[in-house]
């Protein structure tokens, strides 16, 4: 989509800082880190929200996990523990309408989240 921040990420237009990436899924760092480690996962297919996830993309979701567990690895915060939220809608928080996966970790966390 022409207007959408993440998909100009996904094309190069506008810059990430990317640290992991494959032929179906984009991860770069947050703008606006909120832990140490802040990734956001991303699907390069343009899906607005989890509401508009459908039954075909179903591996998809599956790959930005494992992606999300591999860099999880990478950042070696896997066996203290991090957090994997996704947003869906304004009452959640969600600013960018392009699924994301935000992948926190290397500080303790509360529960409930805000
Ligand atoms: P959410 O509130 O769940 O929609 O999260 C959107 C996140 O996207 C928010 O934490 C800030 C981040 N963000 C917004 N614009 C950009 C951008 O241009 N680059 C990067 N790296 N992150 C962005």
């Amino acid at each position: 989509m022409t207007d959408c921040i993440f998909c100009k990420i996904i094309s190069g237009d506008i810059p990430g800082d990317i640290v992991y990436q494959d032929d179906d899924v984009l991860a770069f760092r947050d703008l606006n880190p909120q832990a140490p480690t802040h990734v956001l996962v991303i699907p390069r297919k343009h899906i607005a929200t989890t509401n508009d996830i459908q039954p075909e993309d179903a591996e998809l979701i599956g790959k930005m996990y494992l992606a999300a567990k591999q860099i999880a690895k990478d950042e070696a915060i896997d066996e203290a523990g991090y957090r994997t939220v996704i947003n869906c809608n304004r009452a959640a928080g969600q600013t960018v309408f392009h699924i994301h996966l935000h992948l926190l970790g290397a500080r303790p966390m509360g529960w409930p989240p805000g």
